[in-house]
């Protein structure tokens, strides 16, 4: 089943963050595809079967803090 998970993405400051979080995101079990946004400080990201707390794990070991919005 697809899902959509909006997370709020703290930390952010320039697009090679963007980049870091989305490239994160996009290593995540099930993920089709993760947009995230440096102005809303979020991150729409879709695919099968998303495990929230796999997808906050993934930026936080980024070095960004994440939150389910
Ligand atoms: Mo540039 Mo964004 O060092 O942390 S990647 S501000």
């Amino acid at each position: 089943m697809a899902d959509t998970i909006e997370l709020t993405i703290t930390g952010m400051t320039c697009d090679h963050c963007v980049n870091a979080v989305t490239g994160a995101l996009k290593q995540v079990p099930g993920v089709k595809e993760a947009v995230v946004s440096l102005a809303e400080k979020s991150a729409r990201v879709t695919g099968d079967n998303l495990d929230p707390a796999k997808l906050i794990a993934a930026v936080e070991e980024e070095g960004y803090d994440a939150a389910a919005r």
